[in-house]
């Protein structure tokens, strides 16, 4: 049971970081351009003559979430901050979202002294609803596994309102959060049962405390929409996806579309990881991001056996992820 779940914290942030990579090379493009076809003539036939894939910021920020949380036994803002930032100067060219600059370069000059003050005053006040905290969050759902749901909930939103403080970005760090620590919890010999996946995330994300956060509605509401539709149907195409949820940069798109592509894949008898990266990729859009946040579930679903060695080895990042995933599976367990 221990290797299973090992296996499991191996294929998380493994996962996440094939997403992303894989995700890179079709960013922006449209739904309309990218059929299924032309993803898997990438992903099942490129690897043969690609070259090294290179990660984004999407990765960038999740080891920095992991690093501060495993040197600091738990969530430390200023710490958090600090190894964002450093590693946005050190290297500010792996597709950093438009607006999230300044919030760096408000931290390093006022020495991270109030973590989350540059990100409130994003948008005049209103903070970003980015996707940028969802798509790096997987890390917490690992370092606090063994941890009650409200706990790894609390440190979640913390993480997410260092960049992003609007409540559909802290929200939607905590819905993925949750999807992630859900895949890994399940057994994926006894099958996937959509409907109970959904009612646990609803009430789970109700229950978030609503002294912090009480704006989860626009989530539930697409929680409440991803029940309808696999009501109607078990098999649910891309393009009612796509037209339902959307595909951009704002979270509310994004955290909602990796999950639908997850379950959309997963629900079906023989289904594999890359079944479901190729259909994340297919929606278009920001297919780095939400890519990486359906490998980051889908990963700690099917567990880092089932992910191709092919792409493993092309992808830069994947080596540090394991480590990594061996740190916050020792962390884990040890407590
Ligand atoms: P962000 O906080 O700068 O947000 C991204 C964008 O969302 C902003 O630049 C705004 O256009 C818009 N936005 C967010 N909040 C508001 C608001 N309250 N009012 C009006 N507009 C708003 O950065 P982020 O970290 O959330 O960005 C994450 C995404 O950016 C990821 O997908 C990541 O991969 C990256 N990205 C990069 C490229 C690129 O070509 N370099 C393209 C797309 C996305
Ligand atoms: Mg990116
Ligand atoms: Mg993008
Ligand atoms: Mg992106």
């Amino acid at each position: 049971a221990s290797n299973r779940l090992r296996n499991k914290f191996h294929g998380c942030l493994v996962g996440a970081v094939l997403g992303d990579c894989l995700g890179a090379i079709f960013e922006n493009d449209t739904f309309q351009s990218i059929p299924i076809e032309k993803v898997q003539k990438f992903t099942r036939e490129g690897y043969k003559k690609q070259q090294e894939l290179f990660y984004t910021d999407d990765t960038a920020m999740a080891r920095s979430i992991a690093d501060s949380l495993l040197s600091k036994n738990g969530f430390h803002g200023s710490d958090m901050a600090k190894r964002f930032t450093e590693e946005y100067f050190h290297n500010p060219y792996r597709g950093y979202g438009g607006n999230v600059p300044t919030v760096f370069s408000k931290l390093r000059d006022s020495n991270y002294a109030d973590p989350e003050g540059p990100a409130s005053q994003q948008f005049d006040g209103s903070g970003s609803y980015g996707n940028g905290s969802a798509m790096r969050v997987a890390p917490v759902a690992l370092f606090a596994y063994h941890d009650p749901v409200e706990e790894a909930q609390t440190i979640a939103a913390k993480t997410s309102r260092i960049t992003h403080t609007h409540p559909d970005g802290v929200n939607g760090a905590i819905m993925q959060m949750l999807a992630v620590r859900e895949s890994v919890i399940l057994n994926v010999s006894q099958g996937l049962d959509v409907f109970a996946f959904l009612d646990k995330m609803l009430s789970q994300l109700k229950n978030s405390d609503t002294s912090m956060e009480n704006r989860c509605s626009s989530y539930v509401e697409s929680l409440v929409r991803m029940c309808r539709l696999f009501q109607e149907s078990k098999s649910i195409n891309s393009e009612v996806v796509y037209r339902t949820f959307g595909n951009g940069i704002a979270a509310i798109e994004a955290v909602p579309a990796a999950l639908m592509a997850f379950l959309c894949i997963a629900c079906e008898p023989k289904s594999s990881f890359m079944d479901v990266i190729e259909y994340a990729i297919s929606l278009g859009g920001d297919t780095d991001t939400i890519a990486t946040m359906a490998g980051a579930i889908a990963g700690g679903y099917y567990g880092c056996d089932s992910i191709p060695n092919g792409w493993i080895e092309k992808c830069e990042g994947t080596a540090y992820a394991l480590q990594r995933a061996d740190n916050l599976f020792g962390y884990a367990v040890q407590r």
